[in-house]
């Protein structure tokens, strides 16, 4: 039986271009992403994604919307990644180094998709674009996708 693990990813976007973190350590270390991790106990899942924005690039955002939904699974493992997606149009501060990202803007073309996880050249348009979106990718290791779907909805449920 999977079990579901509650995850936040943020993507702060300005015009033309998008924040990114190199990932230093840990789970997808190497990979180009937004911002992120897991929903701690006692905190909603915009609390955790708000947290996570700050710890990882130190920035706050004022309006968080949320844009996606998408839920990981690969061969092998019981824990289905339940990863919910937030879109930030505004942000305060200025992007900073942390312990587990390395900040970098990428103009709309250049974004490293080939360093990034292999899902997200699928939904990233879609994002790009206010659309919202639900997910399902499963893996064969980290980098081969072997199903998945990916649709546009009209509203994301809380869970
Ligand atoms: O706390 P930790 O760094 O392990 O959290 C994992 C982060 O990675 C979290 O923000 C969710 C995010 N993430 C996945 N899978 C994928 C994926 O396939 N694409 C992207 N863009 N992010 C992912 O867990």
């Amino acid at each position: 039986m999977l079990t579901n693990k509650l995850l936040t990813l943020v993507l702060v976007v300005q015009p033309g271009r998008v924040l990114l973190g190199m990932k230093k350590r840990g789970f997808g270390a190497g990979k180009w992403n937004g911002f992120g991790g897991k929903v701690q106990h006692g905190e909603t899942i915009e609390e955790a994604a708000r947290r996570e924005l700050l710890e990882e690039s130190g920035l706050t955002v004022d309006a968080l919307v949320k844009i996606g939904n998408i839920k990981f699974e690969f061969v092998g493992e019981t824990e289905l990644l339940d990863v919910h997606v937030f879109r930030a149009d505004g942000y305060n501060g200025e992007p900073t180094e942390s312990d587990e990202m390395m900040p970098q803007w990428f103009d709309f073309e250049k974004i490293p998709f080939s360093q990034m996880w292999a899902d997200d050249i699928l939904w990233f348009p879609l994002m790009l674009q206010k659309k919202k979106f639900f997910g399902y990718f499963k893996f064969q290791g980290h980098d081969v996708i072997i199903d998945h779907t990916l649709e546009e909805v009209d509203t994301l449920t809380d869970s």
